[in-house]
């Protein structure tokens, strides 16, 4: 037996732990941000089962008849979860699900103080084919519990108290930032918990890497276009950007996140305003973005400023290492001066 690596064991930083240790330090703090986020988490670890048993559990796409029953899809089970876990956690009040159509409010006898939008399992067009999945999350706190209405989603990024996101991959990881920094915490199936393994992740100021569907160029404005173009025959003496896209939000990003380099999702001739949801893609990535010392744009301004005026809005988005998104924004400054010239 290897003593030293058990005695290494002892002392594991749990995301529980880690949050507890970080509410400590706000003295008004009564625990239910830890509750809130225990039942996130517990929501991620049954999807990560989910999604590990996928292929043999026939969980893709609709199965058919199994047993009697119709098995569901991944991504239908997956918003299930988390609707009944947020519910049950006692802490929430309206819930914004990329599956669902309308807000949920939750019954007053069970209602707590926040609102949570979330997209229970983003990228699910790639799970037939193993590519890396995830959910994605944004906290707000509620302005008046008695009198809730949509306006308490319908915030500005900026209100933002945590976001995160569960990648579903190689590893399951849950990427956390509560406002005071992002850390990654990597799923030991052995405990069940939640390990910290990526303290405090910054993101390198510049990047090597961009990520786009190019496929859309045909469709792109200016700026897009010579920001990428850039990217390929740099004019600056700098070797040429790689491209990496998978096509899944959550394994873009977490890679933009850990390497450097700049995602885009831009608006386009077919698509005025982009392809990604507001509140659950664009905010809680944006809000990871600045908390892990990049940057995160719209093409027209910094996008936690951005206030929704529907649930599911969409917007064009451009985040990830300073000074690649610096890039961006002066292409767009450019191109501003040149039309009102
Ligand atoms: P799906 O959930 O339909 O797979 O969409 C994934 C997604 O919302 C996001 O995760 C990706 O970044 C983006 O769409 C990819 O879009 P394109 O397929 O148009 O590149």
């Amino acid at each position: 037996m290897d003593h030293a690596a058990d005695a290494h064991r002892t002392d594991l930083m749990t995301i529980t732990r880690h949050v507890l240790n970080e509410q400590s330090r706000n003295p008004e703090s009564r625990g239910d941000f830890t509750i809130l986020l225990s039942h996130i988490v517990l929501g991620c670890k049954f999807v990560a089962s989910a999604v590990n048993k996928a292929g043999l559990a026939q969980l893709i796409g609709l199965a058919g008849e199994t047993n009697g029953e119709e098995q569901k899809k991944l991504d239908v089970l997956s918003n299930e979860v988390f609707v009944k876990a947020l519910v049950g956690s006692g802490r929430t009040c309206v819930l914004v699900s990329e599956e669902d159509e309308e807000a949920t409010f939750v019954d007053p006898k069970l209602r707590g103080k926040y609102c949570v939008c979330f997209d229970p399992l983003d990228g699910s067009s790639n799970i037939d084919c193993g590519v890396s999945i995830g959910t994605i999350f944004g906290i707000y706190m509620i302005k008046d519990k008695d009198n809730v209405t949509l306006s308490d989603v319908l915030q500005p990024g900026k209100d933002m108290l945590a976001s995160g996101y569960c990648m579903y991959g190689s590893s399951c990881t849950l990427v956390l930032s509560t406002g005071s920094g992002v850390n990654g915490f990597t799923l030991d199936p052995s405990l069940g918990e939640f390990i910290l393994t990526h303290p405090d992740i910054k993101i390198p100021k510049k990047g090597r890497i961009y990520s786009v569907n190019e496929g859309n160029a045909k469709n792109w404005d200016v700026p897009v276009a010579k920001f990428v173009e850039k990217c390929k025959y740099p004019k600056d003496g700098s070797p040429p950007k790689s491209l990496r896209y998978i096509g899944s939000m959550v394994a873009d990003v977490h890679r933009t996140l850990l390497y450097g380099g700049v995602f885009l999702y831009p608006a386009d001739q077919k698509s005025p305003n982009g392809k990604l949801r507001v509140l659950y893609e664009v905010f809680p990535m944006s809000f990871l973005m600045e908390q892990a010392g990049g940057q995160s744009f719209t093409g027209k301004e910094r996008a936690l400023d951005l206030v929704p005026t529907k649930i599911h809005e969409r917007s064009p988005i451009f985040l990830g290492s300073y000074d690649d998104v610096e890039e961006i924004k002066a292409l767009y400054a450019e191109q501003a001066k040149s039309s009102s010239a």
